[in-house]
């Protein structure tokens, strides 16, 4: 739906209108994230909404996230922007169920992923300071609400095990200190809580075990996350 409408904070709300619930899936590269996701869209009641990163590889025949990988200096800026739309159309669309769950969120792809680009000077400050602008100006004038992030906590050992195994070729070059990098962004806005707002309250799963004792994992925390949304 396109529907507009003025919110409490006097931003434009375009998410259907009324009030549902959002939770966005936090991690790490290959931590399990799409997993999580598939577990709870057999739930009724809730919405999975898919990733975008099909998107990201191909924006009418042209790949930007291979692109960045190849030259993050060249092309980050171009990745970035793109997926910072993309994020903000998936938080945008309106859903027919009364809890939505998406994979990230348009908060992570700038305080961690643009961030990183940025600090580990693969990114000239004024690209920088363009993403940042829109970024800013995005999340003053447009309600973007989420309600609780579940954040998959894992070792960047074992999302480079991970990585290694689905073999997606894009990612064939990243290097286990990348993801150490995503991993410290990551924990120090989502668990020392010392970097960037958190825009909801965050929930831990500890994500390293194998593929059935998460399921277990998400067994178990199924009503903390659906009370947490409510
Ligand atoms: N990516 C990026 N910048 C972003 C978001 C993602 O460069 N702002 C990259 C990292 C990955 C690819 O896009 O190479 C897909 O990232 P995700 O971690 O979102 O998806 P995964 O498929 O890795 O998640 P998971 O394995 O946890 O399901």
């Amino acid at each position: 739906g396109t529907e507009t409408a003025i919110g409490t904070a006097g931003k434009l709300v375009r998410n259907g209108g009324d009030k549902k619930a959002v939770i966005c899936i936090e991690g790490n590269i290959a931590s399990g994230k799409t997993t999580c996701l598939e577990y709870f869209s057999k739930t009724s009641n809730i919405e999975v909404l898919t990733e975008p990163v099909s998107k990201w590889r191909n924006v009418r025949g042209h790949n930007p996230l291979a692109l960045m990988y190849q030259d993050p200096k060249r092309w980050g800026i171009t990745l970035q922007t793109y997926v910072q739309l993309t994020m903000l159309d998936r938080h945008l669309s309106s859903v027919s169920a009364p809890v939505r769950m998406m994979e990230r969120s348009i908060f992570s792809a700038k305080y961690i992923f643009v961030e990183n680009l940025f600090r580990s000077g693969k990114m000239p400050e004024v690209d920088f300071a363009v993403l940042s602008e829109w970024f800013d100006w995005i999340t003053t004038n447009i309600s973007i609400p989420v309600d609780l992030i579940v954040y998959l906590q894992t070792s960047p050992q074992t999302c480079y095990e991970r990585l290694k195994q689905r073999c997606r070729e894009e990612e064939k070059v990243i290097p286990l200190e990348y993801l150490e990098s995503i991993h410290h962004l990551y924990e120090d806005w989502l668990i020392k809580q010392t970097s960037f707002p958190l825009p909801a309250p965050v929930l831990v799963i500890p994500a390293d075990h194998d593929l059935q004792n998460m399921l277990h994992q998400y067994e178990e925390n199924r009503d903390k996350i659906l009370a947490g949304s409510c």
